[in-house]
């Protein structure tokens, strides 16, 4: 059975209270704090900054998996690698820059763990020349850029085929999911091959009262 992780996607909590968000993920025992960082071009949406990661990961001993939506990421690998350190992951998509290849190789020497993420529409083979010199993929289950949105099954069968190389040519690759992510879609998921689970609207942010320790419990009790 794989260890299965649970990533509080963090742009889904109150923005107001992000430091009591951090805590209350922490004594909830959250794996690890998913950061979307949206452009505004890559994703037709604006979130969060290196500012804001940088006080984040001041607050807490959560690893972070960094989601880089957004376009020339290689202008700021750098003051990102800066914040994190070798727990962290950092993802990039491959429509987003010209030679990939190089700025994961730059995450990596950098001391963080390099990822690569793909849209919905994204063919899996765009990892065929990097699969085996990275940490995580983090498959979209939505199209970026917003919270809330629904499923695309389609992207299961991506999904099992990335575990099927991986396990050829880099067996501890993580395979992520991000977009719609709760008890109805987690059994595929994880009979797909997944392994982190990012927890967004549809599974632990349901307000103030919410009870993230059992709503993230439920999560990894579906994927039993
Ligand atoms: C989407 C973003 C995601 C969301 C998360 C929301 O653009 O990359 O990380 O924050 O998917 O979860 P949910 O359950 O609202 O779809
Ligand atoms: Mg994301």
């Amino acid at each position: 059975m794989r260890d299965i992780k649970v990533s509080a996607s963090i742009m889904c909590g109150n923005p107001l209270k992000f430091g009591w968000e951090l805590e209350k993920l922490e004594k909830s025992g959250a794996d690890l704090i998913h950061f979307d960082v949206m452009d505004g071009h890559y994703v037709e949406n604006i979130a969060m900054g290196i500012y804001m990661l940088e006080q984040m990961k001041k607050k807490t001993s959560i690893p972070f998996d960094v989601h880089l939506a957004m376009f020339n990421p290689e202008k700021y690998i750098e003051k990102f690698c800066d914040i994190l350190d070798e727990n962290d992951y950092l993802h990039i998509h491959p429509e987003s820059t010209i030679h990939i290849h190089r700025v994961l190789r730059d995450i990596k020497k950098m001391g963080v763990k390099a990822g690569v993420a793909l849209n919905p529409a994204t063919n899996e083979d765009a990892l065929e020349y990097l699969i085996e010199d990275i940490d995580i993929v983090l498959a979209m289950t939505v199209s970026p850029g917003f919270a809330g949105q629904k499923f695309i099954k389609q992207t299961l069968g991506k999904i099992k085929a990335i575990r099927e190389r991986a396990n050829e040519v880099n067996p501890d690759l993580l395979i992520a999911v991000d977009g719609n992510i709760n008890k109805n879609t987690i059994p595929d998921c994880i009979k797909a091959g997944a392994d982190v689970l990012v927890a967004g609207t549809s599974s632990i942010f349901k307000g103030e009262d919410a009870d993230y320790k059992a709503l993230m419990n439920e999560m990894r009790s579906c994927a039993d």
